[in-house]
């Protein structure tokens, strides 16, 4: 079995918690390293009251590591929710704890609260929206930073940029992956354009005032993957399809772009392919990028470029017509504090996720019991491509 992970956790639960299994023993892995991605993930410009001054998010590791290194056993780690002190009889496990002042009944259109009331035969949509909340991409952070630094070890790095917040679109820099991250981390909307990150957080207040929220678009690429990761030969081994379906399944997202994506359905074949070059330092190389660095499924040796579009949330300070589920009248749906337009948290998450998805399919081709043992594998199959 390959590399695979569950979370649990409801948003104003006692905690997240993440179970990650299939690492190699030997991977060096600190609580700091995780706990600034979570910190990146956390502190972003159009966040709530709850992310700027309640959490602090930290991991806490509870097994599958000693003196620093991964054991090879499951990793256990946990995120606490800081907020639970204020819902531990709202979300309390024992049944004489339950008040029905605390039900939610007007489900929000854009949320899991209607579809999910339905499906699982509740009477409270808070049963609903804890598990929906985007809370849950704590877990997921701290997984994909742990997968991050074993892809690091292979000189695998993983980057992200927004493009775009509620119609401010910026310019991408014509500069390597690495650099455009880099500004980008300088801006609290993690735009590495200067002029738009001024528009976009202008935007976001804006919409703030009005009780609206604003949706965006972001980009995620990996460098330094070697040709191969994916497969051509069955649908679900198909690299792009692991990981759309890795972006598409982040709270709130609604459409996911590989290389020109969108843009291919302009264009003649002509101008759509990146024709293949060699040389003897480079190997098999591309002067452009259009198929996003996966073709038929794998990776071609050049970056893999993600877009992913993020919709405005459905939590409103002025809200939608709907339902009470109860006694089925018209009504204004639940006010529930939220974010604004958390754009720029979700291009962390973004990056998480794609981490996780590189190493589950680096894994699948490598192996290995020990990070010693995945290497041998590693430098035996460049060894093979370079003398291809
Ligand atoms: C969320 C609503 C807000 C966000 C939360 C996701 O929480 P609350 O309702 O407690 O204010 O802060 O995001 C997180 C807690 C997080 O860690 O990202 C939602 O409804 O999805």
């Amino acid at each position: 079995m390959g590399l695979r992970y569950l979370t649990s956790g409801e948003s104003h639960g006692k905690c997240l918690t993440a179970i990650l299994e299939g690492l190699p023993a030997g991977v060096p892995v600190t609580k700091k390293e995780v706990d600034v991605e979570l910190a990146r993930r956390q502190h972003t410009f159009g966040r709530g009251a709850r992310q700027q001054y309640i959490e602090n998010d930290a991991v806490e590791f509870v097994s599958g590591l000693r003196f620093g290194q991964t054991l090879g056993s499951p990793i256990t780690l946990t995120v606490e929710n800081k907020d639970w002190v204020h819902w531990e009889k709202i979300m309390s496990v024992e049944a004489d704890a339950f008040d029905e002042k605390y039900s939610l009944v007007r489900p929000r259109p854009g949320h899991a609260d209607l579809a999910g009331v339905l499906k699982f035969n509740r009477r409270d949509t808070r049963d609903i929206l804890e598990r929906a909340s985007a809370r849950e991409t704590a877990a997921r952070t701290a997984v994909g930073a742990v997968c991050r630094k074993f892809l690091s070890l292979f000189d695998i790095h993983i980057y992200s940029w927004v493009l775009e917040i509620g119609g401010v679109k910026s310019k991408r820099p014509p500069l390597p992956a690495a650099e455009i991250h880099a500004q980008a981390e300088e801006s609290p909307v993690r735009c590495a354009d200067a002029q738009a990150t001024k528009k976009m957080m202008a935007a976001i207040q804006v919409a703030k005032r009005a009780g609206d929220t604003l949706g965006g678009l972001y980009e995620v690429v990996a460098t330094g993957l070697p040709v191969g990761l994916g497969s051509h030969i069955q649908w679900d081994l198909k690299l792009d399809g692991l990981l759309a379906q890795a972006l598409m399944s982040i709270q709130a997202h609604k459409s996911v772009e590989v290389g020109d994506g969108l843009h291919l359905a302009s264009v003649k074949g002509s101008k759509a392919h990146d024709e293949i070059f060699y040389d003897m330092d480079k190997g098999f190389f591309r002067k452009t990028n259009h198929a996003g660095g996966i073709e038929g499924g794998m990776t071609n040796g050049e970056p893999v470029v993600l877009r992913a579009t993020f919709k405005p949330l459905a939590s409103l300070g002025r809200p939608l017509h709907s339902v009470h589920i109860k006694t089925k009248e018209e009504i204004k749906a639940e006010i529930v504090r939220s974010d604004v337009a958390p754009v720029a948290a979700a291009a962390v998450i973004g990056e998480a996720v794609t981490a996780i998805t590189l190493a589950q399919v680096f894994l699948s081709k490598f192996g290995g019991d020990s990070i010693r043992e995945t290497r041998d594998n590693f430098d035996r199959y460049q060894a093979a491509v370079r003398n291809f």
